[in-house]
């Protein structure tokens, strides 16, 4: 019989065993940055909590947040929870701008981040006997070793790929069938064309299911994902500060994924208040770890934006879920003053009929903020006249007008002229930054 949960006792749990295993938990994790973490020590203090007002998880919201600012203002060391000495690894984010965040791992941490990754695979479907193949990037990035830990732990034969060299990708993906393919949404639709290309049909690779994450990524993508490689595609979360993928993982229901609550509590707050919103509310996810040592976060907040629910999920675990994010708070763009999250672009290209390849282009010019959006045109209309491709160009914005409520300008480009991305896509280029 197909295996469903990789740790049953925990992922099926009722709800006031878990709220006590959390309590009792988060009182340890609580001391643990008191009497480790002299930085978020001080904001204690001067919020005046002390490790005695925690006496359980319905005090969570007494204590103070934590934001990425606070994180590269303390690198590389500020935030470790334990000597040096006791850390065997480094992760970093991916992030261009600003400092680089760090995150430090015991043993004890790289064992639970992989057992999180185990959880994700085996609610994909994942066995043993299962190839899995992980073409997250490897290296400081969190893709690649978390998955990897993960499929070792589940026993699945693991293919280490990284991302990139899509050639050599599909020659093992077809000589040793995998079975189930780690990546970034954007590098699966890629490898999705370039097997299509290589005159393959989605039957004729074993692969059964995808695990895809690491950026937003739509209902419409993911539809298209699973036609292009004949799977069926799960949605996975997680942040390089919360140890990495794993956090959150989505079952066979594909309705949101599952936090692993045993690890980690999410809140929802208002991201301009800091007020906790209630169950159903939309908001920014904030993260308290329970277990960590090296990297422990309190009251994390992630900028991502989305919505928890506790309705019951027909696959029988019991952990709270997390609707996709679809955007980060920083990632919304404001345009004329209206709110854009490229994710609403994508999800009419789709359903208009075009590939998930666009990028968003936005500019300020005479005081007033431009949007173009570069679109590839499927080969078929490719050779159509010039007057039904500025048709096809115009429909397509009216299609974005009532999405957005903008108009943005549409370009309509050659296929194949957008570059792919092997790991997070690039899909917007912000210029107004460059005149501010
Ligand atoms: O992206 C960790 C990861 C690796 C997750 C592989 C899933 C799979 P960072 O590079 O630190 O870590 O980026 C974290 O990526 O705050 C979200 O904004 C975004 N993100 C991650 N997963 C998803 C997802 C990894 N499933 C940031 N949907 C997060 C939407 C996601 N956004």
């Amino acid at each position: 019989m197909e295996k469903r949960y990789f740790n049953k006792e925990i992922e099926t749990m009722g709800r006031e065993e878990m709220k006590a295993l959390q309590s009792e938990r988060l009182v340890a994790q609580v001391k643990h940055v008191w009497e480790n973490v002299p930085y978020y020590r001080g904001l204690m203090e001067k919020k005046g909590v002390t490790p005695d007002d925690i006496k359980g998880i319905e005090d969570l919201h007494k204590l103070p947040f934590l934001s990425k600012a606070d994180l590269r203002d303390q690198y590389p060391y500020g935030l470790l929870g334990t000597d040096l000495e006791n850390c065997v690894r480094i992760q970093s984010t991916s992030g261009t701008t600003g400092r680089r965040v760090v995150a430090f791992y015991t043993q004890h941490d790289i064992d639970l981040w992989e057992e999180c990754c185990a959880r994700a695979i085996v609610a994909a479907g994942g066995d043993k006997g299962d190839v899995c193949q992980v073409s997250y990037g490897f290296g400081l990035f969190t893709g690649g070793a978390g998955l990897n830990g993960g499929s070792h732990k589940v026993g699945c034969l693991t293919l280490p790929m990284s991302s990139g060299n899509t050639e050599r990708q599909i020659q093992f993906m077809m000589d040793l069938g995998a079975t189930i393919l780690c990546c970034t949404p954007s590098y699966a639709a890629f490898i999705g064309e370039s097997l299509k290309e290589a005159g393959y049909k989605p039957e004729d690779n074993k692969l059964k299911a995808g695990i895809f994450g690491a950026e937003p990524w739509t209902e419409e993508m993911r539809r298209d994902i699973e036609r292009s490689l004949g799977i069926k595609a799960f949605d996975i979360y997680g942040l390089t500060e919360t140890s990495g993928p794993g956090v959150a993982f989505e079952c066979e229901e594909q309705n949101g994924m599952h936090i692993n609550e045993d690890h980690f509590i999410a809140e929802i707050i208002d991201p301009d208040t800091g007020e906790v919103l209630p169950e159903g509310e939309k908001g920014e996810l904030v993260f308290t770890s329970l277990t960590k040592e090296a990297f422990p976060l309190i009251r994390y907040r992630t900028r991502d934006i989305t919505m928890l629910t506790r309705e019951r999920c027909s696959c029988g675990r019991t952990l709270v879920r997390m609707k996709k994010p679809m955007g980060r708070s920083d990632d919304m763009l404001i345009i004329r003053g209206v709110n854009v999250f490229p994710s609403q672009i994508e999800t009419v290209l789709l359903k208009e009929g075009y590939t998930p390849n666009y990028q968003i282009v936005v500019d300020r010019v005479k005081n007033t903020d431009t949007l173009d959006v570069y679109v590839e045109m499927n080969p078929e209309s490719f050779s159509d006249v010039v007057g039904d491709i500025a048709g096809d160009a115009d429909k397509l914005a009216s299609a974005m007008k009532t999405m957005l409520g903008i108009t943005p300008k549409v370009h309509l480009v050659a296929p194949k002229t957008i570059t792919r991305s092997e790991g997070k896509a690039v899909r917007v280029i912000d210029n107004r930054k460059l005149h501010d």
